[in-house]
């Protein structure tokens, strides 16, 4: 065990608080009493809590500690607020790691991925989570993934799974195909080596038949999602407004005329269109190139293979293209304008062609300019010349030199092009998405097999259902792993080899597997019934429990995790299978552990190892540590925090508890009612603190209320008090929320023989909440004789009370007889003798 300094000193000036013990002693009491298992009984009302489930790489680390530690603030607090609280966790257990480690140590990828799933469920288990450990579930276990496969199909069935031959990003080192969403400026996200294009035929999920949905129901999550994820998701999905206009190609150089159609979100500005460029790597480009000119784009698709979509659109590299030889016809002016083949048109967007508009258009401008094409502007924006200045203006303005749309406003010029194209047949308003279809197959073993079969006489057949799950081989190992430009499974043979279910004759088993993006797509669907074998959930499971009430994880998965988990989600209702629209009502990005204002990593050498963490201040400690030092979602820097000083916080609370001296279920009638106030308060407040996600300062009301309370136990005979008791209860109450071993231990000393966590949030007595006293005069025969501070709405028999209870009245009445007393609450007590 290691122990700095620190805490050597704070561990002999407190004794008594032995944080090794009190975890020793607690843990195997939660397991015992199932209480972190949510009750189901019925009649209460739910909440489901749920942190995004971690990835098995070694042991767990300061991000995980961070992270759950804020969950379980939350599903701890609504335990304690009466709710019955679902809190699961399980492993997103496929990937790429496990296999690499599989060919380094010649195994089997669940040798690694199991041994260190124990690893993390054990430090999980000592971290004190509040999770339901009946619930855990496994992404890498047959009976999970065989609901994957399941979903796949049903996906197949409605046509939201299929297989298209295409230009795909490939990482030469990972041997694998990439979604656009794993690479990072042209690298592969994770070997970062440059990602080429590769022509195969790939497994893709129509995303895009939901992606206004997807837009739509973000007003559903606004106020309780991060803005910022709302809007990079907003922004991912990138609808564009304009229009699809029809442009006649004549013909020549060997070709027939034909027509292409563009997208442009400013058909305003179609008299300004001076050229058009199809993609260069498109089939298009192929189709409509003249004979004369075929070499040489096909040495320039050759040269532009290389780049990733960033770099191509990038605006700091000069542009490239080629002249196709060919000729399109403006519809409005029938101008004929030069086509251009280029890279800086992508394939996959809109059209994959455009007009061109050098004078409102960056990119085309500096096309324009590198290949001395003209420029001619259309909308008068009160701006210097962009063919002179080099910078195309795309403001509001006046249209100029536009036929019938001369003189209108930009917003009026596209309504009104739009309208004549129409009338005339060569287009229509449109609008269209960034968002590209989900690319879901990987040449890679560690993952979900795709339940299809391919027949040379039947094509694609499902695995039939119930022959489901298709099952990975045990016997691959080592080498067998190694990527060799298709999956691992395509070469094993026996497994490989199976009658068509359809015709019987031999057929062979699809040997891709999916993205693992695919298993977190759903498991907490799974969670409400992780046994279910009939169904990938069971129904009246998810009628309880619904979709998640807070989900907790880091800003990382604003894009992908989060839009594939809600567009499946769609899915699944519309399959019929559940009632939501939207898996997660609410989201906290917590923020990272720095160490001196850096990430921790293995290359900085700055990482603080967590088991070291936690051997030297507690389990408690560094909890409390993580919570308290800044709002869940701020970064935590651990050179600025002290684990030092919080085990101290809570060694105080937890003596506390040990000075005192009365026995539980008394009330509070007399005693320190300063200290009876701030209880009733602190439980107030941290309710809506805790509630508006502010938990550090949760904590330091904490600390404010163990501060008082243990000035009135040293003021005297505090340790009878009942205020003392009442302020202890709830300081235990608090600390459940994040100092659990503590709290549990706290609870005990007072005499209590049931978990801390079943206690329940004190009531609050809202006469202690109002902030305003007045103060009261009592007279005896007409003269003052005292004054009180006391509640504005205090009622007359209590301030009667309050008034002859007072020492200075019952010295100046020494003992003559009352005849009257008369009471003006909240201000004036007349007594009459
Ligand atoms: C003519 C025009 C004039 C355009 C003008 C813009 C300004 P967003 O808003 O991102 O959807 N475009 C269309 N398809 C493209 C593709 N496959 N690759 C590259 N660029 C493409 O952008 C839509 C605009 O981007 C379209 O409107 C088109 O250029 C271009 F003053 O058409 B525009
Ligand atoms: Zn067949």
């Amino acid at each position: 065990m290691i122990v700095s300094a620190e805490v050597e000193s704070t561990a002999s000036n407190e004794k008594s608080y032995d944080f090794a013990k009190i975890e020793a002693k607690w843990q195997p009491y939660w397991e015992e009493t199932k209480v972190f298992e949510p009750t189901g009984e019925a009649g209460k009302e739910r909440r489901y809590v749920l942190d995004m489930f971690p990835y098995p790489s070694g042991d767990l680390h300061m991000g995980h500690a961070e992270a759950f530690a804020i969950g379980d603030v939350v599903a701890r607090f609504w335990k304690q607020r009466g709710f019955d609280v679902l809190h699961p966790i399980g492993w997103d257990s496929f990937g790429l790691p496990a296999e690499n480690a599989a060919i380094k140590n010649n195994t089997h990828p669940k040798d690694w991925t199991y041994k260190n799933i124990e690893t993390q469920a054990n430090s999980f288990k000592r971290y004190g989570i509040m999770v339901d450990w009946s619930r855990r579930l496994h992404t890498s276990d047959p009976e999970y993934y065989r609901w994957t496969q399941w979903l796949f199909q049903q996906f197949y069935k409605k046509g939201l799974a299929y297989r298209k031959y295409s230009q795909v990003n490939w990482c030469p080192k990972d041997q694998t195909v990439l979604a656009n969403e794993q690479v990072i400026n042209g690298e592969c996200e994770r070997c970062h080596s440059q990602v080429t294009k590769k022509s195969l035929n790939q497994w893709y999920f129509k995303i895009t038949d939901y992606a206004q949905e997807l837009l739509d129901d973000m007003k559903q999550l606004e106020g309780t999602w991060p803005e910022r994820v709302l809007a990079m998701q907003k922004n991912w999905i990138g609808r564009s407004e304009g229009a699809e206009v029809r442009f006649e190609v004549t013909a020549g150089g060997g070709k027939e005329a034909t027509d292409i159609t563009v997208f442009t979100t400013r058909p305003d500005t179609l008299y300004g269109a001076t050229f058009f460029v199809v993609a260069a790597d498109s089939q298009l480009a192929v189709d409509i190139v003249a004979e004369d000119h075929a070499e040489a784009l096909d040495a320039y698709r050759e040269q532009i293979k290389a780049l990733s979509d960033i770099e191509r659109q990038s605006s700091e590299r000069e542009k490239t293209g080629i002249f196709t030889g060919r000729y399109a016809v403006n519809p409005l002016t029938g101008e004929k304008l030069p086509i251009w083949a280029s890279e800086y048109v992508l394939a996959d967007y809109g059209t994959g062609a455009i007009m061109a508009v050098p004078a409102h258009d960056q990119r085309d401008l500096d096309f324009a300019r590198t290949f001395d094409i003209p420029v001619v502007t259309v909308v008068d924006t009160g701006e210097d010349d962009p063919a002179e200045t080099g910078v195309a203006t795309s403001g509001d303005g006046k249209l100029i030199n536009s036929g019938e749309l001369t003189g209108l406003d930009k917003t009026s010029g596209i309504a009104k092009a739009i309208e004549i194209i129409e009338k005339a047949g060569t287009g229509q308003g449109k609008t269209i998405y960034r968002l590209r279809d989900w690319l879901l197959s990987r040449q890679r073993f560690w993952g979900t097999p795709i339940p299809v079969i391919h027949c040379d006489d039947c094509g694609e057949v499902l695995v039939p259902e119930d022959q489901l799950p298709v099952q990975l081989p045990d016997d691959l190992k080592g080498e067998d792993l190694a990527p060799k430009g298709q999956s691992p499974l395509a070469a094993a043979s026996s497994w490989n080899t199976v009658e068509c279910p359809q015709c019987g004759k031999t057929a062979h088993r699809d040997s891709d597997t999916m993205d693992t993006f695919v298993d977190s797509s759903w498991y907490f669907l799974r969670y409400v019934s992780p046994h279910a074998d009939q169904a990938p959930f069971d129904p009246e499971a998810m009628k309880q429990w619904g979709a998640v009430d807070m989900y907790v994880g880091g800003v990382e998965h604003a894009i992908l995790h989060l839009l594939y988990a809600r567009f499946f989600t769609k899915v699944v209702r519309d399959l019929g299978l559940i009632e939501h629209d939207e898996p997660f009502k609410a989201l906290t990005n917590q923020g990272q552990v720095l160490n001196q204002g850096k990430a921790m990593s293995k290359s900085l050498g700055n990482g603080v190892d967590l088991g070291e963490q936690l051997n030297a201040f507690g389990v408690d400690a560094v909890r409390t540590t993580m919570v308290f030092a800044s709002p869940p979602e701020d970064d935590v820097d651990w050179a600025d925090v002290s684990p030092g000083g919080a085990q101290k916080f809570l060694a105080r609370a937890w003596r506390v508890a040990q000075d005192v001296t009365s026995q539980p279920g008394v009330e509070f009638t007399s005693g320190d009612a300063k200290l009876h106030q701030l209880v009733h308060r602190t439980m107030h407040e941290t309710a809506e603190l805790v509630e508006a996600g502010k938990f550090n300062v949760m904590v330091a009301k904490t600390m404010e209320l163990v501060n008082a309370t243990r000035k009135t136990i040293d003021s005297g005979a505090g340790s009878q008090d009942p205020a003392v008791r009442e302020a202890a209860e709830a300081i235990a109450i608090l600390l459940s929320l994040f100092a659990p071993y503590t709290a549990e231990d706290m609870w005990h000393m007072l005499g209590h023989d049931t978990p801390v966590l079943t206690a329940g949030w004190p009531e609050v007595d809202p006469k202690q909440l109002v902030d305003d006293t007045v103060t009261a005069i009592v007279q005896v025969k007409g003269k003052l004789k005292d004054r009180l501070e006391v509640p504005k709405d205090i009622s007359e028999e209590e301030l009667q009370k309050l008034a002859l209870a007072s020492d200075a009245v019952q010295k100046s009445l020494g003992g003559s007889e009352i005849r009257k007393v008369i009471v003006r609450a909240p201000k004036l007590v007349n007594i009459v003798i």
